[in-house]
């Protein structure tokens, strides 16, 4: 046995779907705003996790313009049969209820390309695909009770797909309400086969304290669903919200290729008080089965800091490359736009066009940048700009277009180095220091040290020097809401001016630290 470090996944990699192909887990995870959409992850030990493709990766696959954070992309659901890897998702735009939607999309190799997608006639959220050993496949997926008990109550709903026609036919099914009187938010709902009868697993309580796993059985695929006695059979709510991990929910069970049972399932790891700036990531549980009923992490029904896998085979790590993250790279991501729409690949770095947008509008801004995977972690980005008078070049520490930190060099005549907090309209200046150098070369770095985010500034030849130091508190999602943990990066805005001007962007290094 490998002991294997829990989240298996850190940073931002919410509402987890997993499935197995021979000898290989493939992985998904939610990505909202971001682009490119739904990164698509390979193991072959459940210990080691490699970014092997996006599955929203071409320009016009979907439509994310004025997208707002927390929007886009929610919650899919990875599956493969009759040697073709099917995705089912959510492009949720919650400022039009008349854009986007549940959608279908297949791929040969799970790296890509992915299709364009196929609109499923299907309100709600979290849609996940399931395949019977009849032939047949079932689409089921989670919505607001049409006829609700109580607030806030959801509805697990299934239809059958048409796998030719590739569209929901037959009549609608409701299958689940929730486990518990009163339960809010049935959500990530998925059905498998097991031993001839029908599971189904779905969280409850919503995406924060009160997360958790619930199961349910049925000797038909329509139901009726009948709630294990020990639900929630997975949750920390109980724990209170000084636990190493909360919010624990939003599961996917599968098999390896020895029979062993896992889930993989999302939490938090709250720190410097309740905030968890990293987000909602990915953990992994063992399974096994008691009365034909899945018993997660048995014996202590919770999710550890450490998990024993069968054994490990070496492979890369996502988030363990260490130094500088080269134009390659896949972790690089965008805002409503792919990277390489933003920007173009130049040496180890990139060429960054200025964008009249800032990072405050529902637009497209010239940012690049890195989830934070790492609590204490360096990112620096050597730029090479004579910043216009008004432009702003610089780093951003991003929680969304209402909430984020940057560390920006001015333009004209007396540069400086201006750190600024972004809240909602306002913007609160954190420090600023002169840039004297007769270079246009600068380094500037975010030093995040828990809840300490320290802003520095780096001329040629130079010390560093502190800007300021931001408070993280203020910027995760416990303090802002949504559903994201923070990204950091690159920009370069012109606020609003008509600009042709251009940022070399140098080298970035991301560099976790302890
Ligand atoms: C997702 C829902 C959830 O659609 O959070 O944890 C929502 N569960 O299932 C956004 O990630």
């Amino acid at each position: 046995m490998t002991s294997v470090g829990n989240p298996i996944l850190p940073g931002c990699h919410p509402d987890p779907s997993i499935c197995r192909v021979g000898d290989t887990f493939y992985l998904v995870t939610s990505t909202f705003e971001y682009l490119p959409g739904l990164p698509v992850f390979r193991s072959r030990d459940l210990a080691h996790w490699e970014r092997i493709g996006h599955v929203v990766d071409r320009p016009g696959q979907l439509d994310y313009t004025g997208i707002a954070s927390s929007g886009g992309l929610y919650a899919p659901t990875l599956r493969h049969h009759g040697g073709l890897f099917w995705l089912v998702c959510t492009l949720v735009d919650q400022g039009d209820d008349s854009r986007g939607g549940n959608f279908l999309m297949t791929a040969q190799d799970p790296s890509g390309p992915w299709s364009d997608p196929v609109w499923l006639e299907a309100d709600g959220i979290d849609p996940s695909i399931f395949f019977d050993d009849d032939g047949r496949a079932w689409v089921h997926g989670t919505r607001l009770a049409r006829e609700p008990e109580w607030f806030h109550q959801t509805e697990v709903w299934l239809r059958e797909l048409d796998l030719e026609r590739r569209e929901l036919v037959g009549p609608e099914h409701v299958l689940w309400t929730g486990a518990l009187k009163g339960a809010v938010w049935a959500e990530g709902p998925h059905l498998y086969k097991v031993d001839g009868r029908y599971l189904l697993l779905a969280a409850e309580g919503g995406t924060e304290i009160h997360h958790a796993v619930c199961v349910a059985r049925a000797d038909t695929v329509t139901g009726p669903y009948e709630g294990s006695r020990a639900n929630p059979v997975l949750t920390h709510r109980d724990l209170g919200r000084s636990a190493d991990v909360v919010g624990v929910g939003h599961a996917d069970l599968v098999q390896g290729a020895d029979g062993s049972w896992w889930a993989v399932l999302l939490g938090m790891r709250p720190y410097g008080g309740y905030h968890y700036n990293l987000g909602r990531e990915t953990f992994l549980v063992p399974v096994t089965w008691e009365d034909g009923w899945p018993l997660f992490a048995p014996g202590t029904g919770r999710v550890t800091p450490t998990v024993e896998v069968p054994a490990a085979v070496t492979a890369s790590d996502d988030g363990a490359t260490s130094g500088v993250v080269a134009a390659h790279d896949l972790r690089w991501t965008a805002v409503r736009a792919l990277p390489q729409e933003v920007a173009v690949p130049h040496g180890e770095g990139w060429e960054l066009p200025v964008r009249p947008a800032t990072l405050a509008d529902l637009d497209v801004p010239a940012f690049l940048g890195l989830r934070q995977q790492h609590r204490d972690v360096d990112v620096s980005a050597v730029l090479v700009a004579g910043p216009g008078p008004q432009d702003e070049v610089g780093l951003a520490v991003r929680q969304s277009e209402k909430q984020h930190v940057l560390l920006h060099v001015t333009g004209g005549e007396e540069r400086r180095a201006v750190a600024v907090r972004v809240d909602d309209g306002s913007r609160t200046v954190l420090g600023e220091v002169p840039v004297h150098g007769g270079s246009d070369r600068v380094r500037l770095s975010v030093s995040a040290r828990g809840q300490d985010y320290a802003l520095l500034v780096q001329e040629e030849g130079a010390e560093p020097v502190h800007v300021a130091t931001a408070d993280g508190r203020w910027l995760d999602s416990v303090t802002t809401g949504g559903f994201l943990g923070l990204w950091i990066g690159v920009y370069a805005t012109s606020t609003g001016r008509p600009t042709t001007a251009s940022v070399t962007v140098e080298q970035v290094t991301y560099v976790p630290q302890g």
